[in-house]
């Protein structure tokens, strides 16, 4: 049986701003009340999906969430009509408010954990949704994301999905941006890497220990085949409140930066002794400095394999403007190793709330059985990733600065948006304004 990997990303809500929510993330803190441009973020988005596509490999896509998120802001105490709600969280709590607007479900690398079937006991793929319990805007997304994932992949007989797990920081779990997979074919059983953190003197670690265990309990993996690796501090305190900001593992290649773990000599030991296959493309701390992979998400890469065996790296342009990234990203194709292609794709309304192309999405990895059972409408072609474009072109804003979260008109909008895209999708009253 064939296997592909399908990327699923997520299509970028008509709500994307720039509101500073998540401290240890640098360009957040930075960009915080910058005005962004909805219509060109969501743009971006699907631009690396046609460019995904382009090069022959699978694409799908997670649709964006109901924002502003009005069940939250009721729960917490704002009555009245829906515009009322609007109004008086904006004139009380702005700042819990903007929490309620964030777009940030756009970055799928966190929506999830994924095990296919080749690796887990009883030959489901499974899924856990992250519970994202580190930042509240984040945390939101949990339970709708998690209902994502079953409409989508709604198989029983080949999908098993476990609801994020509780206990909210104690079992803080970010999805697949703290997890690669391993493997010399997609189809075959794989070695899954977890990469934990511990608090850092400046920021706090998002991903627990104690969660990616869990994890990898629910999802049946074989514990000869699973390897926990701790994130290095220094990498944290430099702005790495993800692992995939230093680092991408993909078929037999685990790409990423000398101070990405804590004690890199140990981990590479039991890395190897999991996958003997492993090839470690290591950027060098004199050539490329933790400061540079933040600036310019080096690591943040997609690292894809090709339908002819070879492998691509697909990169922010922030990569290919810095000299010392882009003369190591240049090293490593000359190189004789698995990676001999770089395309370099603009996604900076994204970049400039720290989301790069490889937290934009959520590997899934299927047999073509699999695959067919998954709801068609959320995997791409042309005509679809066309369709998409003209819904963005007729509903988006081109321009959101922070007062315009204010106004209720911008929730009409934004509802409206989500209600043409759950007809396009057939999707039927599934978010939680149309119920
Ligand atoms: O969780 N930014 C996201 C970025 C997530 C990037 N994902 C991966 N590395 N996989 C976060 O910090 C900023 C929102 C704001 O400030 O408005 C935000 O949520």
């Amino acid at each position: 049986m064939s296997y592909h990997e399908y990327n699923f990303d997520g299509l970028i809500g008509p709500t994307h701003n720039y509101a500073g929510l998540s401290f240890g993330n640098l360009a957040s803190a930075t960009n915080a009340g910058a005005v962004s441009n909805p219509k060109e973020a969501a743009l971006q988005g699907l631009g690396k999906m046609r460019a995904v596509m382009a090069m022959g490999l699978k694409q799908g896509f997670l649709p964006p969430q109901d924002r502003p998120h009005l069940k939250t802001l009721r729960a917490l105490g704002f009555a009245g009509s829906d515009a009322q709600v609007i109004e008086r969280a904006g004139k009380q709590e702005p700042q819990l408010l903007a929490n309620c607007y964030a777009a940030s479900c756009m970055w799928t690398a966190n929506a999830g954990t994924v095990a296919p079937s080749p690796d887990t006991q009883d030959g489901k793929v499974h899924f856990t949704g992250a519970n994202l319990a580190a930042n509240f805007h984040r945390s939101i997304e949990a339970e709708t994301t998690a209902r994502t994932l079953a409409h989508i992949f709604n198989d029983d007989g080949a999908f098993m999905h476990h609801p994020p797990l509780p206990g909210a920081m104690h079992f803080g779990d970010e999805g697949a941006a703290n997890h690669g997979r391993l493997c010399e074919a997609h189809g075959d059983k794989g070695v899954h890497l977890f990469v934990y953190g511990e608090d850092g003197k400046k920021f706090p670690a998002r991903q627990k220990k104690r969660a990616s265990e869990a994890v990898a309990r629910n999802h049946l993996l074989d514990p000869a085949q699973t390897v926990f690796v701790q994130q290095s501090k220094a990498a944290l305190d430099a702005g790495a409140f993800h692992n995939d900001v230093m680092g991408v593992a993909n078929g037999t290649v685990l790409f990423l930066h000398e101070h990405s773990f804590a004690d890199p000599k140990a981990a590479y030991a039991t890395i190897r002794q999991a996958a003997p296959f492993v090839e470690v493309i290591e950027a060098p701390a004199d050539k490329v400095s933790l400061e540079d992979c933040i600036k310019s998400y080096l690591f943040n890469s997609q690292l894809l394999t090709l339908p002819g065996g070879e492998m691509a790296l697909l990169l922010p342009q922030e990569a290919e403007t810095n000299a010392a990234v882009k003369a190591f990203v240049d090293d490593t194709l000359s190189k004789n190793n698995p990676i001999n292609r770089v395309i370099y794709k603009n996604v900076r309304e994204s970049m400039r709330n720290g989301g790069g192309p490889a937290c934009l999405r959520l590997r899934v990895v299927l047999s073509e059985a699999e695959a067919a059972t998954a709801n068609q409408h959320f995997i791409l072609d042309e005509e679809k990733i066309t369709k998409l474009e003209g819904w963005v072109s007729a509903h988006y804003r081109d321009r959101l600065a922070p007062d315009d979260l204010l106004d209720p008109d911008l929730m009409e909008e934004s509802f409206a948006a989500m209600q043409a895209l759950t007809d396009l999708l057939g999707m039927g009253a599934f978010y939680d304004f149309q119920r």
